[in-house]
């Protein structure tokens, strides 16, 4: 029995041991490891894009590159002013790799002028440029002027670098490996700005980041955002009125507001800027990242992935997570949306085990053979736990047609209408709790109890289910709508309720917070204009029935035995979306006070909510 003196020194040692560790992740200093230069790499048009490298100052061995082209600065800008963190996460930073930062074309420190979502220029000649040219420029200057890189390049990126990240894969460099593009913006009228043609009057704050134009490279911010004077952004826009009110905040100069303005229809202006159409034939390793309460960028990721899946051979997977906006990215211990906790340390797992697992398999590694990650690895936002399949959406689902009759879902349509007044004056809120935000980012979780108790909600549940039920994959809202106008707009959402005894998250700690709690799975919005066609909108015919078709972006959720489905079908959604006049007019950035009417709307027993179940 060794004696306690010995034990005690023991423990010490341990504890020592373990300090030190600890010591090393929150002493950790970049310019500890890593030197910064700054360069101006010129582009094949001659305009020169700022560039910052942070190499690793152990210069026995040779590393990859791993690179993020950016719209929000790679400040701070001067060769000894460093990022307390860089690269895709603290695990890739301090394992040593060349982490490079650009201003893309137009932004900060770059030259060129910006264009927002630079539409791609398929078989560009001589000095014909897009993002795409932009990257490669950029990476053959990297490859053949960076001391000690070993010639393999990976980019990562969340949201608008995201989308950067996704157009590096088109006419991709050869030294391009591996790429990760996570909340990738996919297309501006159905991700952040516009929801299914719908104006997301919740972002009017953030077109000015896009709005202004720089005269010259910058180190210093050019455009400022509208002075408002309350937090109470509900009030604001109901008081604001229609949507040329508020051009008074934005100076004439705002290019983007006005492009928004201009292009209320999915016009040639924004097909021309998606990036989904043109993922065909990729080269290198993908692993596509979202949020699955992703109030941002939800329809980016999802197409993307699904777009090379169809359209390349290339190693191509996907994580989709309970995070919100970015989470992943965040080195939080405790996981939650609002009131909806997930679980511990899900973000930090993610970037250890899958993340730097991917660059390294693909910078580092032999790069042949597997990866020992899975195609697609997915959270259950209703089990709280993940799960792994060989393909997404699961195989082993089910279509199952759900009802929407006399406040039920039910196995079959219904005879009858549930009729609605909506009243543009008394628009339903779209969360309990509204601020003057950049972007809503938290209102994905939110109890809907408070929009169920309004009359201009209509609610459908099932029964308490008596076993779980598992959804997995998109959902189709078929709408069988009528107004008494000739114009609206139809939100569906779907809702998971939890019973009266829920237990609370042992991390909420408010008392019986969860007892009938109505959290919401899945929203979305479509603009009856666009019913038919995004590029060609239409009045309704008053008092006509009318389909209205839906699609809400994936989920993977189990409604647990004790809980019910819960779907809300409403017409307003404020100011989440902007408001619609219910009568129609041609561009609703444009209309007149008195274009606002109340109407009656009608949902007819034959609509119905189309799921996949996973099958046990
Ligand atoms: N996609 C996000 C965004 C774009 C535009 C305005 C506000 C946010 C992002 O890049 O964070």
């Amino acid at each position: 029995m060794r004696s306690n003196k010995s034990l005690v020194i023991t423990l010490l040692f341990i504890s020592w041991v373990l300090t030190a560790c600890a010591q090393d992740i929150t002493d950790y200093q970049v310019q500890d490891y890593y030197t910064k230069t700054e360069v101006n790499i010129e582009m094949r048009d001659g305009v020169k894009l700022h560039t910052t490298i942070y190499s690793p100052k152990d210069t026995s061995k040779q590393y990859p590159i791993l690179m993020q082209r950016t719209p929000y600065s790679s400040r701070p800008y001067g060769k000894d002013q460093f990022r307390s963190k860089i690269g895709p996460n603290e695990f890739l930073m301090k394992e040593g790799n060349i982490i490079v930062y650009q201003d893309v074309r137009g932004r900060w420190m770059s030259e060129g002028t910006y264009d927002n979502m630079r539409a791609y220029i398929p078989n560009k000649k001589g000095k014909e440029v897009d993002e795409a040219s932009d990257t490669y420029d950029t990476i053959d200057w990297l490859v053949n002027n960076v001391n000690n890189n070993n010639g393999k390049v990976g980019i990562w990126g969340i949201s608008y670098p995201g989308f950067y990240a996704t157009y590096s894969l088109l006419d991709a460099h050869p030294a391009l490996k591996a790429v990760s593009p996570q909340a990738c913006i996919g297309d501006f009228f159905f991700d952040d700005f516009h929801h299914n043609g719908a104006y997301l009057l919740s972002y009017w704050r953030a077109t000015a980041v896009f709005g202004y134009e720089k005269t010259q490279p910058t180190a210093e911010s050019w455009y400022t955002f509208p002075e408002l004077k309350t937090k109470d952004q509900y009030q604001f826009f109901l008081d604001a009125g229609p949507l040329s009110n508020l051009d008074a905040y934005y100076k004439e100069d705002n290019v983007f507001w006005t492009q928004l303005k201009e292009h209320p229809n999915y016009d040639e202006f924004w097909q021309k800027r998606g990036i989904i159409q043109h993922l065909k034939d990729i080269k290198p390793a993908v692993m596509v990242v979202g949020g699955l309460f992703d109030a941002e960028d939800l329809y980016g990721p999802f197409e993307t992935y699904e777009k090379i899946e169809e359209n390349s051979d290339t190693y191509n997977t996907m994580v989709f997570g309970p995070w919100s906006h970015g989470d992943w990215a965040r080195t939080k211990k405790r996981q939650a949306i609002g009131n909806i906790y997930f679980g511990d340390d899900i973000s930090l797992d993610f970037q250890k085990n899958i993340e730097t697992s991917f660059f390294n398999h693909f910078l580092k590694g032999p790069a042949n053979g597997e990866t020992g990650l899975p195609e697609v690895k997915i959270f259950n936002t209703g089990t709280m736990q993940w799960d792994s399949f060989s393909e997404w959406p699961p195989k082993k689902a089910a279509k199952k047609t759900m009802y929407l009759s006399n406040s039920n879902l039910t196995d079959k349509p219904g005879a009858g209408s549930t009729e609605f007044i909506s009243d543009p004056k008394k628009p339903v809120p779209y969360s309990e709790d509204i601020k003057m935000v950049f972007t809503p980012r938290k209102y994905m979780t939110d109890d809907q109890r408070f929009a169920a108790r309004r009359p201009d909600v209509l609610v459908f549940e099932t029964p308490v289910l008596d076993e779980d039920i598992t959804l997995s994959g998109e959902i189709l809202a078929k709408l069988k709508v009528a107004t008494t106008g000739t114009a609206a707009d139809w939100v569906v959402k779907v809702i998971d309720v939890y019973p009266p005894d829920a237990e609370d998250f042992e991390e909420t700690q408010e008392y019986l917070k969860m007892s009938n709690y109505h959290m919401m799975v899945r929203s979305e919005v479509l603009r009856g204009r666009f019913r038919n066609d995004f590029s060609k909108p239409e009045p309704f015919v008053p008092n006509q029935k009318t389909d209205v078709t839906i699609k809400l972006q994936d989920v993977y959720h189990t409604f647990k035995k004790g809980h019910k489905i819960q779907v809300q079908v409403q017409s307003t959604w404020f100011p989440y979306i902007d408001l619609n006049p219910q009568t129609y007019v041609d561009n609703i950035f444009k209309a007149k006070a008195s274009d606002f009417k109340k109407q009656t709307h009608s949902v007819y027993e034959d609509s119905a909510i189309e799921v996949f179940v996973l099958e046990k």
